[in-house]
């Protein structure tokens, strides 16, 4: 079960032990003598500085308790249809503006760390609700994949035809989650399973579900969204 690379092949558990690696320790240090070069050799180099200083710079908002979900007020707001997707099957291509291209089977994406928040989502058609997302920050993705300088904007596309994209900034703060569980339990058909965009800092448009590809880039495509087509706002920050 390993991870597909572009030339070379690393065991789960060799991936693993470096995504878990702390921000600030070895992985990014820039030092020649740490666990993952070690193991890995020379292959990685460390995250390049803007990438890392964004990372490290932003604070999280603050989340609801528990007890303040509203499990019922989360309305299903899809436009489209809703694709049936394999998680089986399954496999979520990275790629775009970054040294190591990957795609990533579900098991894989549930052995990275899981990450949850209560956070409330906002709906621009007027709702909000206060939910519970569970899923891999979009942070430990990019350690893998690791980000090029000149990658600015983060495109994610979905099985139904719907896309977004986002400023990097956005997509890498530490409450963006590539979400697969919801209230605790699995996430559901309808909300974007196998796996969707959450975060508390952006309005409900920007958090894609079915999420296929996530496709690092130099620039902000013309065609930026599915709802900036019909006028609504890029950056949707909440
Ligand atoms: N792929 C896809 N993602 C989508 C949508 C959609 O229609 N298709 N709707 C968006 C909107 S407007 C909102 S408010 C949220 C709703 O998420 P929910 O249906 O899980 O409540 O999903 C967003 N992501
Ligand atoms: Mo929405």
């Amino acid at each position: 079960m390993s991870l597909i690379l572009p030339s070379h092949t690393f065991s789960r558990r060799q991936l693993l032990q470096w995504s878990g690696l702390s921000i600030a320790g070895s992985l990014l240090s820039g030092c020649g003598s740490n666990l993952f070069s070690e193991q890995i050799g020379q292959t990685f180099e460390p995250l390049n500085q803007s990438i890392e200083a964004l990372m490290l710079s932003q604070k999280p908002v603050p989340e609801f308790p528990v007890s303040a979900i509203e499990a019922d007020q989360l309305l299903i707001n899809t436009f489209d249809h809703t694709p049936q997707i394999d998680p089986a099957q399954f496999r979520l291509i990275i790629n775009g503006e970054v040294n190591y291209p990957m795609q990533l089977s579900m098991t894989e994406i549930q052995q990275l760390p899981l990450t949850s928040m209560v956070i409330r989502h906002v709906c621009v058609e007027g709702w909000a609700a206060i939910v519970q997302w569970g899923g891999v920050r979009l942070q430990e993705l990019a350690k893998l994949v690791q980000p090029k300088p000149s990658a600015s904007y983060v495109y994610f596309k979905s099985a139904d035809f719907y896309y977004e994209s986002w400023d990097i900034a956005s997509a890498l703060h530490p409450q963006t989650l590539m979400a697969y569980q919801k209230n605790g339990q699995p996430l559901s058909v309808d909300h974007g399973a196998p796996l969707r965009l959450a975060s508390p800092i952006k309005l409900g448009y920007k958090q894609s579900k079915w999420v296929t590809q996530i496709t690092f880039l130099r620039d902000l495509p013309k065609d930026s969204g599915y709802w900036e087509t019909q006028g609504y706002e890029w950056f949707a920050g909440l």
